[in-house]
């Protein structure tokens, strides 16, 4: 039997629940982007937040890239479940705080509708880093962002409407690993409607705000064998439940332009400034996930557990966090970035997780500027070299070669032809160097172009 809201009274009494009702509750927010990650995330604090009595703030989903979020949930009436995995257990959580899901294209989109509607207050995101549709300089690529799979035209469409209906702005709230991803998404909407429609600019620019967010917590894809495991618990099939880890951490700059859950209650930290949150977590968790991919799947594990233990890889990857990373950056009052490298370590290390490393490999182009390259640049003017991201760099350049197998990722073939085209020195000058495929602050210097040439060759050597 599948868990829906008739079947709510089958479901095991040991998983925890809200107690809103949420028949009473109108929707407060439109979600784009309605994956694993905003499940376990977003709308976890959310209906955490409903509990503790903030009304009126369900979640309308929006799914872009394919039906399946709707599928797994509609049959549902939006209910699912969580399950934080540690070496302590499973805990279980029912969410209630998704209505429904609706897909993004089709006869009659209902995206447009569902952002003007007078309720909303507003829409956040998690489309991943190319849902942004950057070119490499960041700019907006005009040509896939005004495509139909594209959150674009859906995102100002409902604004227009709003504006037409003398309706009050939205807060426009990006989730996604993006270094300043408020300040990127504003200009990135400015920039589309600067070829669409510039006097809607002027009132989104005076309407709507665009904070940013640190958003972090470890989802690792959901697969059948944790369905079977999570239904034998619950005593109900729930195709859209989520496994994630204990840990959850949400930083958000204080700047709604029609107000907000009462997240605080509920662990959110809402601050004046996200930039020393945002960035450590980009340089030192994200740059360290990605550089356990890379070189991870080069060893030939597959799960993070498994390259965080690996004597080859840890040193690299402490060193990345604590002396590369955590060196680049300006932490605010309290911030602690060895108690975090620490903490982080600790993370990674869970094994009843099992987040496996060609999920963190995908979409590498998008992901290693704010991860690495940022760090790198930073060093680079005090003539520090990174010895540990290099290397990162140097595996990654072998991941997209074809060295463990399929690339996934939107740049994949361009990378592919410049390594036929360059090998592997010319590489490292097409993709890094002025004008480069990979823009960015870091020009490589003639010791670091050896460095990565050599580790190419010979990939963790310490
Ligand atoms: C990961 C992130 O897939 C990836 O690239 O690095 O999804 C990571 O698990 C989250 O940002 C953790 O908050």
């Amino acid at each position: 039997m599948r868990l829906s809201q008739e079947t709510l009274d089958q479901l095991s009494p040991a998983v925890s629940r809200f107690g809103y009702d949420r028949a009473k509750q109108a929707v407060g927010i439109v979600h784009l982007g309605i994956g694993a990650f905003h499940r376990a995330h977003q709308a976890w604090y959310t209906d955490a937040a409903m509990d503790q009595g903030c009304r009126d703030w369900m979640i309308a989903g929006v799914s872009f890239r394919s039906r399946d979020a709707a599928v797994m949930l509609c049959p549902q009436d939006g209910l699912f479940t969580v399950a934080e995995r540690s070496g302590e257990g499973t805990a279980y959580r029912l969410i209630g705080s998704v209505r429904n899901v609706v897909p993004s294209t089709g006869v009659r989109p209902q995206a447009p509708a569902l952002i003007a509607a007078s309720p909303t207050r507003i829409v956040s995101l998690t489309i991943t880093e190319k849902g942004y549709c950057r070119l490499p300089d960041g700019k907006l690529d005009q040509v896939r962002a005004a495509a139909p799979a594209s959150i674009y035209p859906a995102l100002i469409d409902g604004l227009r409407r709003r504006r037409q209906a003398k309706l009050g702005g939205v807060t426009i709230l990006s989730c996604d690993n993006l270094a300043g991803n408020g300040a990127q998404l504003a200009r990135l909407v400015q920039d589309y409607c600067g070829c669409h429609d510039a006097e809607l600019g002027g009132w989104i620019a005076a309407e709507c705000s665009f904070p940013s967010t640190m958003v972090d917590r470890i989802v690792p894809a959901t697969t059948s064998l944790d369905l079977m495991q999570i239904e034998r618990f619950l005593g109900l099939r729930d195709a859209a439940a989520v496994v994630t880890e204990p840990f959850s951490q949400w930083v958000i700059e204080d700047r709604f332009a029609a107000g907000r859950p009462a997240w605080e209650k509920v662990g959110v930290e809402l601050v004046q400034d996200v930039a020393p949150y945002e960035t450590a977590k980009l340089r030192m968790l994200n740059g360290a996930h990605s550089a356990l991919a890379y070189l991870g799947l080069a060893q030939g594990h597959a799960f993070v557990h498994e390259a965080v233990a690996d004597p080859a890889i840890r040193p690299l990857i402490e060193r990345l966090m604590r002396q590369e990373a955590a060196e680049s950056l300006s932490p605010a009052d309290g911030q602690d970035l060895e108690a975090y490298a620490d903490s982080l370590l600790a993370r990674f290390a869970n094994s009843q997780l099992r987040h496996q490393l060609s999920q963190i490999a995908m979409d590498g182009s998008q992901k290693i500027k704010q991860r690495w390259l940022e760090t790198l640049a930073c060093h680079q003017r005090e003539a520090r070299q990174c010895p540990a991201i290099l290397t990162a760099v140097a595996a990654w350049l072998r991941h997209v070669r074809g060295d463990n197998g399929m690339v996934d990722d939107p740049m994949a073939n361009e990378l592919r032809a410049v390594w036929q085209r360059e090998g592997a020195g010319g590489i490292v000058d097409r993709l890094f160097g002025e004008g480069g495929l990979m823009a960015s602050a870091w020009r490589p210097s003639p010791a670091d172009r050896e460095f990565v040439i050599d580790r190419i060759a010979a990939p963790t050597r310490a």
